[in-house]
C-alpha cells in the first residue's frame, strides 16, 4: 500500500478537509501491515472504497425564529459504510459543522461500530445550526425542518442516527416526534429516544461510563485502578458527565470540567452537589464554567485554558476534536499523567498521540474508549427489535462487557514486541478487519 500516494490523490480530490485527511491518515498509518500482509485487500480495492463514503446528502434547513425572522441552516447526513450493517451514527448541531468534520466523525464510526461486536455500519450527521441561547420553541421547529428531508433517507434497517455534540434527549424528542408523523410508523429510527416512548436506561450515561470502564481496563494491565487517582476531565456535556459519575463512583477525584471560553479547577473534586449545579445550568442553556467558580469558591476559572496544564494522573478529553496539542501531552507527560482516554473523538492531535507513545503511556483513541455509547445505541435497537426492555443493571452489564472485548481487540492487534499496548493501532486493525472482510464477501459496491 502506497499511503503517500493515496494520502496525496485524497488531498487533491478533497482540498482543505483537514480533520477528514486527519482521520484517514490515522488509520491508513495503522493498518498498513495487516494491508500490506494481505493482497486480497488491495485487489479488491477496499482501501480506495472504504474511505470514501457510500454518499452524503445535503439540504437545506429553513425555520423561523421567535421573532419572526427566517435562518436557513445547512443540514447533513454522511453514509459512509453499511458492510457490516445498517448506518449507525450521531447528529451534531454545532456552528462549526462543515463536511470535513462530518466526514471525519462518519468515518471514525465504520471501526468504531465495528469494534462494538454489534452489526452497525458507520455514518454522521449534523447542521452548522447553534442551539446555545435558542428557545424550546426555536429547538423544535428547527428539529422538525431538519427532520422533513432527513426522514427520506433513514429507517430502523436503513440508517439510525443518534445524539452528538448539541443533540440530547429533547432534540432526538422533536426529531422523532416529526419522523413518526410523516411516516405514521413508531420504530427505532433513531437512538437516544426517551425511556417511555422506546429509549434504553443507561443510554445517557453510555458514552462517560463506557470510557471509563475502558479505563479502568488499562489501569488494571500496570496493576493500577482508579481509587484515589487524580483526574482531567474536559467540557460538560453528555460524555463528561457520564464519565465524572461514574469516576466518582470508583473513588477518583474529578478536578476539571472546561468550555470553550477556558477551564474550572476545583481542587476539592467536582462531585455531588456540585454536578447537579452544573446539570441545571446545562438544562437552562446557560454558561457553565464561569458560573461554577462564582458558586464553588474553592474553584478557579482559568480563562482561555484548556485543562491540560494541572497535575493528574489520567485525563479524559471529552469536549471536541482536536482540543489536545503536542504541548498539553507533554505538559501531562511531565506532570507524570499516566493514562489518557478518549471521551470525545480525535480530541487529541497526531503531534499529542505521537508524545503519549513515545513516553509509554497508556493512551486510548475515541473510538475504542468512547465506543460504549453507540454500542448501547445498538442495545436500544436490539430491545426496540424485540419490544422489550433491559433493566439498568442488564444493559450496564453488557455495555461493561462490551468494553472489556473492545480491550481485549486493541490488545490482540496493538501489543507490541516490548509488550507495550498501542491502543490507536489495535484499535483500528480490529475495526478495519472485519469490515474489510466484509466488504470482499459482498463484492464490489
Ligand atoms: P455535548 O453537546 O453534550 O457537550 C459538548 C461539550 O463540549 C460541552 O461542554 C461543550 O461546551 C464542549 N464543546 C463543544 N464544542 C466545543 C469547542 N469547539 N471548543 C471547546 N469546547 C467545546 O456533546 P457530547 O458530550 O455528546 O459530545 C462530546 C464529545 O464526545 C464529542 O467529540 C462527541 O463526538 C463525542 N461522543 C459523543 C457520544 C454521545 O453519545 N453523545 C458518543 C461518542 C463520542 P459548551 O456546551 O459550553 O459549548
Ligand atoms: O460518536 C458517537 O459514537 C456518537 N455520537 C454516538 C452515536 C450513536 O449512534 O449512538
Amino acid at each position: 500500500m502506497n499511503l503517500e500516494k493515496i494520502m496525496n490523490d485524497l488531498e487533491k480530490k478533497h482540498p482543505g478537509e483537514v480533520e477528514y485527511l486527519q482521520a484517514v491518515r490515522e488509520v491508513l498509518e495503522s493498518i498498513e501491515d495487516v494491508v500490506n500482509q494481505n493482497p486480497q485487500i488491495e485487489a479488491k480495492g477496499i482501501i480506495d472504497r472504504i474511505v470514501e463514503p457510500d454518499r452524503v446528502l445535503m439540504f437545506k434547513v429553513p425555520w423561523v425564529d421567535d421573532h419572526g425572522k427566517v435562518h436557513v441552516n445547512l443540514g447533513y447526513r454522511v453514509q459512509f459504510n453499511n458492510a457490516i450493517g445498517p448506518y449507525k451514527g450521531g447528529l451534531r448541531f454545532h456552528p462549526s459543522v462543515n463536511l470535513s468534520i462530518l466526514k471525519f466523525l462518519g468515518f471514525e464510526q465504520i471501526f468504531k461500530n465495528s469494534l462494538t461486536t454489534l452489526p452497525m455500519g458507520g455514518a454522521k450527521g449534523g447542521s452548522d445550526f447553534d442551539p446555545k441561547g435558542k428557545s424550546d420553541a426555536e429547538i423544535m421547529r428547527f428539529c422538525q425542518s431538519f427532520m422533513l428531508e432527513l426522514w427520506r433517507l433513514i429507517g430502523p434497517e436503513t440508517d439510525v442516527p443518534a445524539g452528538d455534540i448539541g443533540v440530547g434527549g429533547k432534540e432526538i424528542g422533536y426529531m422523532y416526534g416529526m419522523y413518526k408523523k410523516l411516516t405514521m410508523e413508531h420504530v427505532g429510527v433513531l437512538t437516544g429516544k426517551g425511556i417511555n416512548w422506546g429509549g434504553s436506561l443507561i443510554r445517557p450515561e453510555a458514552t462517560g461510563f463506557g470510557a471509563v470502564y475502558f479505563a479502568q481496563e488499562m489501569l488494571a494491565t500496570r496493576g493500577q485502578n482508579f481509587k484515589d487517582k487524580v483526574v482531567a476531565v474536559s467540557g460538560f456535556g453528555n460524555v463528561a458527565w457520564g464519565a465524572i459519575t461514574k469516576l466518582n463512583q470508583l473513588g477518583a477525584k474529578v478536578v476539571t470540567i472546561s468550555g470553550p471560553d477556558g477551564y474550572i479547577y476545583d481542587p476539592d473534586g467536582i462531585s455531588g452537589d456540585k454536578i447537579e449545579y452544573l446539570l441545571e445550568l446545562r438544562a437552562s442553556n446557560q454558561d457553565i464554567v464561569k458560573p461554577y467558580a462564582l458558586e464553588f469558591p474553592g474553584a478557579q476559572f482559568v480563562p482561555g485554558k484548556r485543562p491540560w496544564e494541572v497535575k493528574v494522573d489520567v485525563a479524559m478529553p471529552c469536549a471536541t476534536q482536536n482540543e489536545l496539542n503536542k504541548e498539553d501531552a507533554e505538559k501531562l507527560v511531565a506532570n507524570g499523567c499516566i493514562c489518557v482516554a478518549e471521551g470525545a473523538n480525535m480530541p487529541s492531535t497526531p503531534e499529542a498521540i505521537e508524545v503519549f507513545k513515545h513516553a509509554k503511556i497508556l493512551f486510548a483513541p475515541g473510538k475504542a474508549a468512547n465506543a460504549g455509547g453507540v454500542a448501547t445505541s445498538g442495545l436500544e435497537m436490539t430491545q426496540n427489535s424485540m419490544k422489550l426492555s433491559w433493566s439498568r443493571e442488564e444493559v450496564d452489564a453488557r455495555l461493561h462487557e462490551i468494553m472489556r472485548n473492545i480491550h481485549n481487540s486493541c490488545v490482540k492487534y496493538g501489543t507490541q514486541e516490548d509488550g507495550y499496548i498501542d491502543y490507536v493501532k489495535g484499535a483500528n486493525v480490529a475495526g478495519f478487519l472485519k469490515v474489510a472482510n466484509a466488504m470482499m464477501d459482498q463484492g464490489v459496491l
